[in-house]
Order: C-alpha cells, then sequence, then structure tokens
C-alpha cells in the first residue's frame, strides 16, 4: 500500500556518529516524539564514505567537505548512525525546527543542535548530532539512498519487483 493522504510527508533523520558515542539516541528520539510523527522505518548503519558522498553530494564543493566525511563516517565518533524514517502532516518542517538551525552556536537552546551540538574546535565543521531532510525532494533522495523498500513498514514511494542474482547472507 502506498501512502495515500498527499499531505502526508516523509523525511529521514540520522542520529550522527558523535549523538551515538554521547549516548544521546533516548534524548533526541524523546525530543522528536510528537503524536503525528510515525517512525516507519529504523535502523543502525556503518557509514561507508561511498554512501556518506552521495549523501552530501550537494555540498563536494564546500571548504569543510572532507571533514564532513570523516565526520559522519565516524572517523571522530561511533563508525555507525541511526537512521529513521519519520512519517506525518507537515513532518518535515516541524523536524527540523526540533533540531534547530545548523550552526549550533545560532541553534535555540531548546533544541537538539542548540543542546547537544558543538563545532569542532580543528576543522569547524558543525558536529550538530542529527541530520535531518530539507524538503520533500531531498527526503525522496535521501530515503532511497539509505533504505530498501522492504526496510520501510510500507511502501511511501513506488515501488517495482526485480529478480537479481546478488549473494544474501542468511542465518546459520
Ligand atoms: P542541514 O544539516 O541543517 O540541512 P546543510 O545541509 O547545509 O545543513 O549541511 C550539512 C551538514 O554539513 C551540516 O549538518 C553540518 C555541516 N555544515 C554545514 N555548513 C557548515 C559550515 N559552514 N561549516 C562547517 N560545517 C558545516
Ligand atoms: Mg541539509
Amino acid at each position: 500500500m502506498e501512502t495515500e493522504n498527499k499531505d502526508i510527508e516523509h523525511t529521514l533523520v540520522i542520529i550522527k556518529p558523535d549523538g551515538i558515542s554521547r549516548s544521546l539516541t533516548g534524548n533526541i528520539l524523546a525530543m522528536l516524539s510528537h503524536p503525528e510523527s510515525i517512525i516507519v522505518g529504523a535502523k543502525v548503519v556503518k557509514v561507508t564514505r561511498e554512501i556518506a558522498i552521495a549523501h552530501y553530494a550537494h555540498l563536494k564543493e564546500k571548504p569543510f567537505f572532507d571533514e564532513l566525511i570523516d565526520y559522519i563516517t565516524g572517523n571522530w565518533h561511533a563508525n555507525r548512525v541511526i537512521c529513521l524514517v519519520y512519517e506525518g502532516n507537515d513532518v518535515i518542517q516541524r523536524v527540523r525546527n526540533i533540531a534547530g538551525a545548523t550552526n549550533p552556536e545560532e541553534a535555540l537552546p531548546n533544541t537538539i543542535r542548540g543542546k547537544y551540538g558543538r563545532i569542532h574546535s580543528k576543522t569547524g565543521v558543525f558536529e550538530n548530532t542529527i541530520h535531518c531532510s530539507e524538503n520533500k525532494s531531498e527526503a525522496e533522495r535521501e530515503i532511497k539512498l539509505w533504505f530498501r523498500p522492504e526496510e520501510i513498514v510500507h511502501n511511501i514511494y513506488p515501488v517495482e519487483s526485480k529478480t537479481d542474482t546478488l549473494e544474501h547472507l542468511y542465518w546459520k
């Protein structure tokens, strides 16, 4: 079943490596909790350089790009992140409001980034503990990058079935 209500949005949230290593997962999830923000997908991911570069492709020309990739792939903290897909009316903006401004020094103190973010003193990278999609098209691009359709509780975007010859691991 695809989502029928056109007002329903989806957004990708990533609890970044600093959020994991500083045991902030519970606090971040509690702050994101809202009756109209429903989690429809969640997983722990070891971030490869490949997915990190694809995720931040639009920031390739920025002077902090290499450090940003080091940060998100876990070179400074934990080598994993938690990815979540939230569903709900207006969920993209609601999550961004709760996350706060990109720069932790500018984020309001009652937001996730305002409470828990910091600027790395050597690299200047904003270690802001959480990623959240900026708009509908970015959300779709990012969700499709990080999640396969089977990992989300219903088909939030159209799917097609293909048979492939990839080898998969099974429990012995
Ligand atoms: P956001 O994550 O709020 O959507 P973004 O997409 O512009 O912001 O940037 C992605 C990440 O890159 C951001 O969460 C932290 C880092 N970053 C952005 N701007 C930066 C800057 N001027 N200096 C250092 N790190 C920055
Ligand atoms: Mg962004």
